[in-house]
């Protein structure tokens, strides 16, 4: 055989190995998802929990919702006391935010998103939890002030909020709202504790901000959101006592 052809040869053979061990590789290190059901731990009003079960919704995920019996071990959660909590196989996690990215990224047009997109994704959220933070503080902390104090802090938000939408359309500009309008949306229509200081508070966010209020009309007609919001429960739950008298 000539030299050259030799040569080719175990090129060729040389390519082909390389090729297999990183398939080889790939097939190894391809992280596992867990299987299973999704079962979701949280109190049965919307708080931090809303927008994980909003995700769900939207993305056909069924996660089976429970209240921790006395026995439960939170801490296999990573978590004091406190919830939202999922379990999905051997994967045990708390943080409303952990549980958030994790749940969209089991719906395969969230978790298809580029990181610029997934970024966007995460400052809403975590936009919402600076919103509920300052609602919370006051619903439970003294809301006779809630006039007052609620136009304050949400206005603060709700115009950089304003500033950040679309005229159409959704937040990412798809044909589709995703966790971003999600977090718009929780905002807009949970009760606790973002409607209760609204109630309380005499605020009307949407008369300041119609572009807000436009892109939670069109987020709340999606299939899964639209069904989901006709038959939630925790979405409008209140156990405040001023909502009892
Ligand atoms: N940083 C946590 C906060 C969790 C948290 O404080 N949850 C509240 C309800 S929104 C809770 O469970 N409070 C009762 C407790 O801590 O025992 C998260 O985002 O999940």
């Amino acid at each position: 055989m000539q030299l050259d052809k030799l040569d080719a040869l175990s090129v060729g053979a040389g390519v082909a190995l390389s090729a297999a061990a990183v398939m080889a590789y790939k097939a190894i290190t391809a992280p596992k998802t867990p299987s299973g059901k999704l079962y979701f731990y949280y109190f049965p009003i919307a708080g931090r929990g809303e927008l994980s079960r909003l995700i769900a919704a939207a993305g056909g995920l069924e996660i089976e919702e429970s209240k921790p019996g006395s026995d439960f071990n939170k801490a296999e959660y990573g978590s004091p006391s406190g919830m939202p909590l999922l379990c999905h196989g051997d994967l045990k996690i708390s943080q409303s935010s952990a549980v958030q990215k994790y749940l969209s990224s089991l719906v395969p047009r969230f978790a298809a998103l580029s990181p610029a997109q997934q970024a966007t994704e995460d400052m809403f959220a975590c936009i919402k939890e600076d919103v509920l933070k300052g609602c919370a503080q006051v619903v439970f902390g003294g809301i006779a002030n809630a006039p007052t104090e609620i136009p304050k802090h949400c206005d603060k938000w709700f115009d950089v909020v304003e500033g950040l939408l679309p005229a159409e359309g959704f937040i990412l500009g798809l044909g589709y709202p995703t966790v971003s309008d999600l977090a718009v949306l929780n905002m807009a229509r949970g009760y606790m504790p973002f409607g209760a200081s609204y109630k309380h508070g005499k605020y009307n966010y949407a008369l300041k901000h119609p572009k807000m209020a436009a892109l939670v009309e069109r987020t709340a007609a999606t299939p899964g959101i639209k069904e989901y919001l006709a038959s939630s429960k925790s979405l409008t739950l209140s156990f405040l006592d001023v909502d009892k008298k």
